[in-house]
């Protein structure tokens, strides 16, 4: 009896060895399996969950892309690859969440200008109001090509850990008030809510406002009790975030477009496998192109939505416009004399917007 049970032991312990053997092969190069990295290059590694943050509510822009990405990601990897999305609060503030993804607790998240603004100077390019073009398609063509965004600005996310794929936009900003805002004048002292960025804030106190900078998560109850006046946003998330219940004036400004980044950790990203990285920057180049169809389609429906409520819609003229664009112009000289690398982006960047409107018309 102990013979034949001390050979089955010896016997089991035999094949466990060789199991073991034939997993941790060739681990050397590679992430240890189960950190989210794969454990060798041809894709028959560990699953991989990739926990996804956003700055968005369920349903918003950000929330579409992030689950679009998840699906195709999904489907690509045949699940061997999963994405948990996180929604805007469940992983703190969006300040944590960039640092978050600095420190790798989180693999991959959209986080925008306006909260990197302070920790990557040069990412403020994207805040500087009136710099981009009245016409999206000349944006989106820009965000998606640009030499100076792709190049000097995302060495500057690399430098703060960041592996940065795509800046991508999600549609013009709007301003809300108790008041109208047509005017300087009518801007005068408006405790305006901004996203965090000293370019921002600066951007506000040059067009005579007073801004007060929150986390989003502030911003309605902030609005209902009076403790600030106005705020400035895309259509679909003034909508989503019901601000129209507790303003009286919309006002189509087209001051700013709303742009942000898709990125990776870059320890996490670089310890994958060549395949896997493969995998996720050609998600991220489908889902951005994509992207740019679904906020024009958010856009008409929070339009629609709004229309609906109990506030009155207006739209600046161009004239009403230009007069807020000569107050913004001293944003870029501040913004050129951040660094060497921001003048760069910035010379780049003009150029590089005003031959797509050249080409594709403003
Ligand atoms: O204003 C904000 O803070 C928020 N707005 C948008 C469109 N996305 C996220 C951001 O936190």
């Amino acid at each position: 009896m102990f013979k034949k049970r001390s050979l089955f032991l010896v016997m089991a312990l035999l094949a466990l060895s060789l199991l073991l053997a034939a997993c941790g092969g060739n681990g050397g190069d590679s992430a240890p399996a189960g950190d989210g990295a794969t454990a060798d290059g041809n894709g028959e590694g560990e699953p991989v969950t990739l926990k996804f943050a956003h700055e968005e509510g369920d349903g918003d822009v950000q929330d579409l892309y992030a689950h679009k990405f998840k699906e195709l990601i999904e489907e690509q990897t045949d699940g061997r690859i999963t994405v948990d999305v996180y929604t805007a609060g469940t992983l703190g503030t969006n300040m944590d969440v960039l640092q978050s993804l600095q420190t790798g607790a989180i693999e991959i998240a959209i986080t925008s200008p306006g909260f990197s603004g302070d920790v990557i100077p040069e990412s403020n390019i994207m805040s500087i109001p009136f710099l981009f073009s009245d016409s999206l398609e000349v944006n989106k063509k820009v965000l998606n090509e640009s030499e100076a965004l792709y190049g000097p600005l995302a060495e500057k996310y690399e430098e703060k850990g960041l592996t940065p794929f795509k800046f991508w936009l999600e549609g013009f900003m709007w301003w809300t008030g108790n008041e109208p805002i047509t005017t300087p004048e009518e801007m005068e002292g408006v405790k305006l809510r901004t996203m965090p960025s000293n370019l921002i804030i600066s951007s506000y106190e040059h067009m005579g406002a007073n801004p007060t900078p929150t986390d989003s998560g502030e911003i309605y109850t902030m609005l209902q009790t009076k403790g600030i006046d106005a705020q400035e946003n895309p259509l679909f998330y003034i909508v989503s975030s019901n601000f129209l219940e507790v303003q009286d004036y919309l006002m189509d400004s087209k001051h700013h477009i709303y742009t942000t980044v898709t990125a990776a950790n870059q320890d996490f990203f670089e310890g994958l496998s060549e395949e896997d990285q493969e995998i996720i920057r050609s998600v991220v180049e489908e889902v951005n192109e994509w992207s740019f169809t679904m906020q024009d389609e958010e856009a008409e429906k929070a339009l629609e939505a709004a229309k609906e409520e109990d506030i009155e819609i207006i739209e600046l003229t161009s004239e009403q416009r230009e007069a807020f664009k000569e107050l913004s112009l001293p944003v870029r000289e501040d913004y050129a004399a951040e660094s060497d690398t921001a003048k760069e982006i910035l010379e780049i960047i003009e150029k590089e917007i005003e031959e797509a409107e050249a080409e594709l018309g403003d």
